[in-house]
């Protein structure tokens, strides 16, 4: 363990003795000893090596094992044990801001409370505002800091974090200090949410970079204000932090920030079997005192993390892939460069999407805007999939209305409004026993379907399965709808084997979409790698119930680069024929 993650168990000790009610002097040597560990300047690792910790004033002999297991072993039986003598509601009550140990302490000792739910029961109720040393100022200051941070524990949607990330980074390269800015974390990676936004600059001037940054207008709270590095609290809770390094320092930094930590790993087990120690700061040299290391030092320049991957002997990998799901043994360099992995999916690869409502059942959008719209996205083709009957309160579509609809759709595409071709499709329910909402004869005549559970969603994950897998061998069936039902932040997914329901899908040529509506982006990304391995088609379907939710496409394709798969199996990728060609051989 290293000294920064010490001082913060010794400083939990003092907090946890706090809360025990424990002697003061026991109390202050273990808070006290955190700070002189914190502004020592010396090598923890030598101090230790050189027996000299029972000598630095302020690490009393308590101390001196304590920190010398934390940092040998990363683990502490004493830490361990204290933390399980106290009830886990009291050690979350001390992120409450105003809240510290012995305060808790009296909440617990008084008042009995134990859990963030009591507290904020007895401050509704007055408990807390009666109690000796609070009153009723510090009663709202402990809701509001109960309500904040519920707000703050949240993680948000990349589509939303992308929103409050794009100005931030558009406000940074402009400043006329800023030489590079860059996005980092869970936001470049494109993970369906973030928990913070990460910004990484390279300046050589950081103090009016960090200044702009914490004095954006956004900004609801500053909570670190540094010359390296400074976190920011937006309204609506989503956090940022931003770190500055020199130029030299850039690609290191943003591939360290990018992570995940899983690929960090990776990347620096690859870098030590390589004779070199690999961490935000750079690259040097390791293990000179084996004696092992053959690599000159001082000749490396990395400016971009292209380089830093070709130096550890791999291809770019794209900040999407970076999980820690095999991408380094995908990337290796071959050893004259021919073999290439194949490039992602990006949204200009798109020539259409599938899976889009009207007016004739949920969506707010006719027919005409909805393909204005598509044509200005740049799409040759717009599959239009209303809900069927059973959907009622989306107003879905009996089998005489659909017939209805292919027509109008036909007629539609011959009238040559539009250079969009638009293919009638529907958004069938999957009833709970597995059969479908409408007649085989309805589905026959349109050009494509996709199937969907609406509802049902709490049965056992066999009887879910078998459910999903009768739907799938249905000879109509070309699209498999949402397939986990999940609503990001909100609402679990349904209990499914998706495994079997992948099997299925390959064996009987149907497709399962990723539905690029921002808050479901099911199938999830972590599934489609091996799936499309196996041979799994995709369809990149926005949901989109307006014009504007066309342009959810984006977060699709966002999931189809982090699945990895290949172009050929995105149906979106091919052209009005191809796609038609598709659905042609599907009957
Ligand atoms: P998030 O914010 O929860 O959506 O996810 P990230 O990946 O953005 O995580 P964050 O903001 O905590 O840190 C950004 C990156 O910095 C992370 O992906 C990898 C790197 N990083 C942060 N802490 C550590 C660490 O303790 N070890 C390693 N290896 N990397 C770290
Ligand atoms: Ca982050
Ligand atoms: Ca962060
Ligand atoms: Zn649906």
């Amino acid at each position: 363990m290293n000294k920064t993650d010490i001082v913060d168990v010794l400083e939990d000790i003092a907090i946890l003795l706090e809360l025990k009610g424990e002697n003061p002097f026991k109390i202050r040597a273990y808070s006290a000893g955190a700070r002189v560990l914190e502004t020592m300047e010396d090598e923890l690792g030598e101090v230790i090596a050189e027996g000299r910790l029972g000598s630095i004033k302020g690490i009393g002999s308590a101390l001196v094992d304590k920190i010398q297991t934390l940092y040998e072993t990363g683990d502490l039986e004493y830490y361990t044990k204290l933390r399980a003598s106290v009830a886990p509601g009291l050690i979350e009550m001390l992120e409450i801001p105003g809240l510290g140990g012995k305060k808790v302490k009296k909440l617990h000792d008084a008042l009995g409370i134990e859990s963030m739910d009591a507290l904020q029961k007895a401050c509704e109720n007055g408990e807390v505002a009666a109690l000796k040393g609070f009153g009723k100022k510090s009663e709202e200051k402990i809701l509001t800091g109960i309500a904040n941070r519920a707000a703050y524990a949240q993680r948000h949607l990349w589509w939303e974090a992308r929103e409050v990330a794009a100005p931030i980074l558009e406000g940074l390269r402009s400043l006329p200090q800023v030489e590079r800015a860059e996005a980092a974390g869970s936001l470049r990676r494109l993970k369906e949410t973030v928990g913070d936004l990460d910004f990484i600059v390279a300046s050589e001037a950081p103090d009016p970079v960090m200044d702009w940054f914490v004095g954006q207008d956004a900004v609801q709270e500053v909570t670190a204000h540094g010359t390296t590095k400074s976190s920011v609290r937006f309204e609506g809770g989503l956090q940022a932090d931003l770190r500055v390094v020199p130029a030299a320092q850039f690609a290191f930094a943003l591939h360290h920030f990018t992570g995940s930590k899983e690929h960090n790993v990776a990347m620096r087990q690859r870098a030590l079997a390589r004779g070199y120690s690999l961490s935000e700061w750079g690259l040097k040299p390791s293990g000179l005192e084996s004696g092992e290391c053959k690599v000159e030092s001082g000749e490396l320049e990395i400016t971009s993390e292209k380089e830093l991957f070709e130096f550890l002997g791999l291809q770019e990998i794209p900040p999407e892939l970076r999980e820690g799901m095999g991408e380094l043994e995908r990337y290796v360099a071959s050893a004259d460069d021919t073999e290439v992995v194949p490039p992602l999916v990006t949204c200009g690869d798109i020539r259409g999407v599938f899976h889009n409502h009207t007016t004739a059942s949920d969506g707010r959008a006719t027919i005409e805007e909805m393909t204005e719209a598509a044509q200005a996205l740049g799409f040759d083709y717009l599959g239009l999939a209303d809900h069927s009957k059973a959907s009622f309160q989306a107003n879905g579509l009996d089998d005489g209305r659909v017939l209805k609809m292919i027509e109008s759709i036909r007629a539609f595409n011959e009238s040559g409004e539009s250079p969009v071709h638009v293919f009638s499709g529907i958004e069938c329910d999957i009833l709970p026993d597995g059969t479908l909402d409408l007649e085989e004869a309805t589905l026959k005549a349109l050009d494509y379907t996709v199937m969907s559970v609406h509802s049902s969603f709490s049965q056992p994950e066999a009887e879910m399965t078998a459910r999903v897998i009768r739907a799938i061998e249905h000879p109509s069936t070309v699209m498999l709808g949402h397939p986990t039902g999940r609503i990001l932040l909100r609402r679990e997914p349904y209990k499914i084997d998706l495994h079997k329901v992948i099997d299925a899908a390959i064996a009987n040529r149907v497709i399962i979409e990723i539905n690029a509506n921002p808050r479901r982006l099911d199938m999830d990304w972590r599934l489609w790698r091996r799936a499309a391995e196996k041979g799994l088609m995709c369809a990149i379907n926005p949901d989109a119930h307006s014009t504007n939710g066309l342009a959810y496409f984006e977060a699709g394709v966002n999931i189809a680069r982090k699945g990895g798969i290949p172009l050929e199996q995105i149906l979106n990728c091919r052209d009005c024929a191809g796609v038609e060609r598709w659905f042609k051989e599907r009957k």
